[in-house]
């Protein structure tokens, strides 16, 4: 049973701490935060004995196999740093890290420390997203050539993420950087981005809508939009909508979870609504149930000795996006990568 520390108990490490409780193979047995209340409440609610307010104390001092951190973007540097000093695996939570060379540093960390490090990109483990991503590999609309990615929600974020509302970047940093991870899933590497972005709610800093335009170099096409400020009924809070055009056919992951795949004039619907686990709650259980199915999968791949999907090595691909969207719309011009 490998033993795990979690670091940051605020408001989306309690769904990490509920995952861990069902995870085969792992256990937390120490959290640690700053804040002694949320470290309090968080060590009651979940019957772990061991609490500390120092992220570096706390690894030297109990015996561990790997670290969940869970804290807010500017703490993952010396934190996954601190962890390959202790010579412990880690999960990172998204975003992984505000600029590239702290995303480089952290993966060559954990590299010279041969360590196992993982982001805790969950979107592209949800289960419709994946049911989307097997029928797609499984040739359902042939060769692709178009596809759309699509979040679009007006709902309060800020209520549960004060920050979201206060950081100079938002959307594309904070939910984009999903949506752009599950078209980075579905048609492989970019080669080039154009993006424009919007603010539309005044009482907030950043962007709340971004629209950006990827050239695979698998030669999709893909449109990836986002909003936090598209006011509909029902709101599809927190569904991600996938269009796919093929040269045999289509396929859309659409509202309500329902995957609908339309090839030789025929039609097939597909149910791929995730469970709500005993501990989840609409609307959220889609991503809840992610966080479960992604910390497993980082205690098999340490188990089986594999590097994880969404390894920090990978999520390199991904922040590029990220980085790139906001060159774009800042820039107004089509950003190319390497
Ligand atoms: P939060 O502010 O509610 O919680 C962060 C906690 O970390 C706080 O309690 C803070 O005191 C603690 N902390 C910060 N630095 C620390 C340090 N060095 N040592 C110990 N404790 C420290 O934040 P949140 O809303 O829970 O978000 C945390 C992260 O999770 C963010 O990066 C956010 O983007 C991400 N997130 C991911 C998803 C997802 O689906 N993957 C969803 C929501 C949030
Ligand atoms: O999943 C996330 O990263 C969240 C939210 C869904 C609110 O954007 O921050």
């Amino acid at each position: 049973m490998l033993k795990g520390a979690l670091i940051g108990c605020g408001f989306f490490a309690q769904n990490q701490m509920h995952g861990w409780q069902a995870v085969e193979g792992a256990r937390i047995v120490a959290v640690c935060d700053r804040d002694a209340e949320r470290r309090e409440a968080t060590a009651r609610r979940f019957g772990i004995g061991r609490g500390h307010d120092d992220a570096a104390r706390m690894m030297a001092e109990e015996d561990l196999d790997f670290v969940d951190i869970a804290t807010t973007v500017g703490s993952h540097r010396p934190l996954v740093e601190a962890a390959a000093e202790a010579g412990l695996h880690a999960i990172c939570q998204k975003p992984f890290a505000e600029a590239m060379q702290d995303a480089r540093a952290m993966v060559a960390a954990m590299d010279r420390a041969g360590k196992t490090l993982m982001v805790h990109e969950n979107f592209r483990w949800q289960s419709p997203v994946r049911a989307t991503i097997r029928a797609l590999r499984e040739g359902a609309v042939g060769r692709p050539f178009f596809a759309r990615v699509s979040f679009r929600s007006g709902h309060d974020v800020f209520s549960g993420q004060p920050y979201l509302a206060t950081d100079p970047r938002f959307i594309i940093q904070d939910l984009g950087i999903h949506i752009l991870d599950i078209a980075r899933a579905l048609f492989g590497e970019v080669t080039g981005l154009a993006a424009s972005t919007a603010r539309i709610n005044p009482a907030i800093r950043g962007e709340d809508v971004a629209t950006m335009l990827l050239d695979h170099a698998s030669g999709v096409t893909t449109v990836v939009d986002c909003s936090y400020a598209t006011r509909r009924q029902p709101d599809t809070f927190p569904q991600t909508l996938i269009e796919i055009d093929g040269d045999a056919g289509t396929l859309r992951l659409d509202a309500g979870y329902r995957l609908v795949i339309q090839r030789d004039g025929r039609e097939e619907v597909r149910e791929v609504a995730p469970p709500v686990l005993p501990w989840a709650e609409r609307p959220w259980h889609n991503i809840q149930e992610s966080v479960q199915i992604i910390q497993q999968h980082f205690v098999d791949c340490l188990r089986e000795g594999r590097p994880p999907e969404t390894s920090g090595r990978d999520n390199l691909g991904t922040l590029a996006l990220v980085e790139a969207a906001y060159a774009s719309a800042r820039d107004g011009n089509r950003i190319a990568l390497p």
